[in-house]
């Protein structure tokens, strides 16, 4: 029997090795973060707190866009088979000027454990074809007809992605079978593209035209995690490789990394069969796949949150009075300060997820430690260890979504979006839809629960 996380394991290398194949370029991408990665750990004894090299050598994520609910909910099931489940909410439709009319959540391990295991994680992006902004009702149906029609996940591979959910695992054959199912469903399909719906669908949206102008689905990027990406950045310049303008997410800077940091270089023409209006096929190209590396950070609690939020607002200002400036210079200022400085502080403040222990060398022997988290924390009673941010920035998502579309795509903005949140999207997958919030805040506080009774203090009062 192959286990859950060995499943998930071996289907993220050899979605790799499929799309190294695919992509040139990522080959070298991961070839300059294994290079960054071997240097920051040499040079810089921090480097791996949030991360040991081997976990973030190994450490991948993916994109994918489908087309319908159906296509969602058994993206879900092959995800479940891996151990992924959806966490998070993402409205990217609103996020950018670009039309991109998509919700998104992410497939991942949702357990410490499991994280460690194997952290790999597929963002998955569901098209909203009822979104009278981007599609009139004609358009709608027709894109609904043409969705209705493909199928992008063989019934073969659905049903052994069940039976592995429910078995925790697959016996050696089936899971022979259910992987090679799998890789392949996410390959560049060689069915050549109806070059008139897909220039349709372009004019309103790329992304529409990548999920519901072509028969099949595909990976659109798998992005490596690095320990130093400014490094990464000039490195990939270096080679010769076109990067987007800036790193998305938090500035570099002396104090603590949080969130997300993502850039990634820009898509590259490949080449693709076009059947044209009067049936012959022909090749051309499409620019839609790109490279994306990130690094990781802290995750902040919604307090955090809503200061990072209010920086990246702020930093926006500047920018507008400032054009022509380095989005991450301006923000460096503005986090210096603002920003709390450093572990502690964000613990102090409540703004950051850490797992507690109780301190191996107690420094008061036969005192009553006390009963606050700050004063546990500054007297020594307890050590805290810092939450790896596993989720997305919905603002990362569409700056990297938007800095690698060709054209803006149009959008009418009379007309109001159709609703969408999280329960509704738990409703179209028929799973729960996690909150990264809850996950995070149930890891701190079992931990701080079982530290706090290793004092001999009660469980629940948390200062
Ligand atoms: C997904 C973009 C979002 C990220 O890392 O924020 C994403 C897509 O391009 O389909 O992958
Ligand atoms: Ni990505």
């Amino acid at each position: 029997m192959i286990p859950t996380w060995r499943l998930r394991a071996a289907f993220a290398h050899r979605l790799s090795d499929m799309y190294g194949t695919e992509v040139p370029a990522y080959t070298t991408l991961l070839d300059v973060a294994g290079e960054v990665n071997h240097e920051a750990a040499r040079e810089n004894a921090d480097a791996e707190r949030l991360g040991s090299i081997e976990r973030v050598t190994a450490e991948r994520h993916g994109a994918i866009r489908v087309g319908t609910p159906q296509e969602m909910r058994q993206a879900a099931q092959i995800f479940a088979a891996l151990g992924m489940h959806p966490a998070g909410f993402y409205d990217l439709r609103d996020a950018a000027s670009s039309a991109i009319p998509v919700i998104s959540t992410a497939f991942r391990p949702l357990d410490a454990a499991e994280l460690a295991r194997n952290p790999f994680r597929v963002f998955t992006s569901l098209l909203t074809p009822a979104d009278r902004r981007f599609f009139d009702a004609d358009l709608q149906a027709r894109l609904e007809t043409f969705l209705s029609r493909r199928e992008i996940f063989a019934p073969e591979l659905l049903d052994l992605a069940h039976r592995a959910e429910h078995e925790a695992g697959l016996p050696r054959e089936q899971a022979e079978r259910f992987l090679t199912l799998a890789v392949a469903a996410f390959e560049l399909s060689a069915e050549p593209v109806d070059q008139t719906w897909y220039a349709e669908l372009e004019r309103v949206s790329a992304v529409a035209a990548d999920i519901g102008g072509v028969s099949s689905t595909h990976i659109n990027h798998l992005t490596p995690r690095v320990l130093d990406i400014d490094r990464l950045y000039r490195r990939m310049g270096d080679r010769g490789i076109v990067m987007i303008d800036e790193i998305q997410g938090p500035p570099r800077w002396e104090g603590p990394d949080v969130l997300l940091r993502q850039t990634s270089f820009r898509a590259l023409a490949e080449p693709r069969r076009f059947r044209r209006p009067d049936g012959g096929v022909t090749t051309g190209s499409l620019r839609v796949r790109f490279g994306e590396v990130e690094a990781r950070g802290i995750a902040l609690t919604q307090v955090g949150r809503a200061l990072y939020d209010e920086l990246i607002a702020e930093t926006d200002r500047r920018l507008a009075d400032h054009p022509g400036a380095s989005g991450q210079d301006l923000a460096r200022d503005i986090w210096r300060a603002r920003f709390p400085r450093d572990e502690r502080q964000l613990a102090a403040e409540k703004m950051a997820y850490f797992t507690y222990q109780p301190a191996t060398r107690r420094p008061h022997d036969g005192q009553r430690p006390p009963a606050d988290l700050p004063g546990l924390l500054e007297g020594g009673w307890i050590t805290a260890d810092p939450i790896v941010y596993e989720d997305f920035l919905p603002r990362s998502a569409a700056g990297i979504f938007q800095s690698n579309l060709a054209n803006e795509g149009t959008r009418d903005t009379t007309r109001s979006g159709a609703h969408y949140d999280a329960r509704r999207l738990s409703e179209t997958i028929e799973r729960p839809v996690h909150d990264p919030f809850d996950l995070y805040a149930a890891q701190q506080n079992d931990s701080l629960r079982l530290a706090r009774r290793a004092l001999g203090l009660s469980p629940s009062a948390d200062g």
